[in-house]
């Protein structure tokens, strides 16, 4: 049975109103939009690591610009998320605090190394693929804060989502080698991408009270079997082959039937032993101490600034 005061927020809740900051809200529903939200901000930071790592070896001028414009567009979805997240009371250095000392998860996809130029193809094509799947329906969800930070975030994984597609149909219309290139990254980055996508429904222990409060529109294995139906055609088309033997079209559902992943390496990834977790994270703690300074001269800026109008 819920108290009278959460069930009158599920009424609201459930008419489709949008909760705003300083409305009330159980705590429970704030606390899980806190780790949700600080999550997926940790993974828009983290999530430039991977690709931050060709903007030196980028082929041409060209994709080297569209690279670099690309990654500073995940640092700014970072930056939205987390004042999302401020809204609902969580402080930016608590926040911070626990993705350096790696309390915190951030998206397990970011864990994997870039090896290849081809891999940066693979990211923008699957990476940001399954992150529009996942976020489009974010931008109706019951927050309004988070919805609303939502709807250019989308616009702009679109843009990434293409951009990565491109560079892989220029490397699939290349050389042998090129093409060789594309189908080792899509091996690579297939189950990755289809893991990033959360844990089976059965196992998703947040699910069902989000999709109750609107925060999840769609459980993780229905926005799974979206981005595998949206995805095979598009592997098709550039003449890849995606790494699932148990891969099939079923004319009965009208979807893919698709394999099982490998549930230990997710579980292990998320535990902090994927192939690139402590690289990842000693990157976040060198960028915050080697920005310290900066930090303090805005501090000293902003103390000064009142003193300065007085005199
Ligand atoms: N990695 O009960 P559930 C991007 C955790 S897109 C790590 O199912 P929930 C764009 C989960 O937190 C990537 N941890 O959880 C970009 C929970 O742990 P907790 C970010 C994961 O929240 C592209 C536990 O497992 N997108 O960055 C993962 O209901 C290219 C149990 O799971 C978002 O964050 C995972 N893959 O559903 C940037 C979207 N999956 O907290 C740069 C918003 C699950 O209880 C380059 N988030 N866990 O200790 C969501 O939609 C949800 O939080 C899910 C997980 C669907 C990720």
């Amino acid at each position: 049975e819920m108290a009278p005061d959460e069930a009158a927020f599920q009424a609201r809740i459930d008419e489709g109103i949008k909760i705003e900051p300083k409305d009330e809200m159980p705590d429970a529903y704030r606390k899980t939009l806190v780790r949700q939200i600080s999550q997926h901000a940790h993974s828009e930071i983290v999530g430039q690591l991977p690709e931050g790592n060709w903007l030196t070896r980028a082929p041409t001028l060209e994709r080297k610009l569209i690279l670099l414009a690309k990654v500073q567009d995940e640092a700014g979805h970072g930056l939205y998320l987390y004042s999302a997240a401020e809204t609902l009371g969580a402080s930016r250095d608590d926040m911070q605090a626990d993705l350096l000392s790696g309390k915190a998860k951030y998206s397990s996809i970011f864990n994997y190394p870039t090896l290849t130029w081809a891999d940066i193809g693979a990211i923008g094509w699957l990476v940001d693929g399954a992150a529009i799947i996942n976020q489009i329906p974010i931008c109706r969800c019951s927050y309004g804060p988070y919805a609303r930070a939502m709807v250019r975030v989308c616009k702009e994984e679109s843009f990434h989502q293409r951009q990565g597609f491109d560079i892989l149909h220029k490397l699939c219309t290349g050389t042998q080698e090129q093409k060789d290139m594309a189908q080792d990254a899509l091996n690579r980055w297939w189950w990755p991408s289809v893991m990033m996508h959360g844990p089976r429904d059965a196992d998703s222990v947040n699910t069902a009270q989000s999709m109750q409060w609107k925060i999840k529109l769609f459980t993780n294995d229905e926005l799974r079997q979206k981005y595998i139906d949206q995805t095979v055609p598009q592997a098709d088309f550039l003449g890849l082959t995606i790494p699932d033997p148990d891969l099939k079209w079923n004319e009965e559902t009208g979807h893919y039937d698709f394999g099982e992943p490998d549930w230990d390496e997710f579980w292990n990834v998320l535990k902090g032993y994927g192939p690139c977790n402590q690289e990842r994270l000693q990157a976040r703690i060198d960028a915050h101490e080697g920005g310290a300074w900066v930090r303090e001269a805005a501090a000293a800026h902003a103390e000064k600034r009142p003193r300065r109008r007085e005199a």
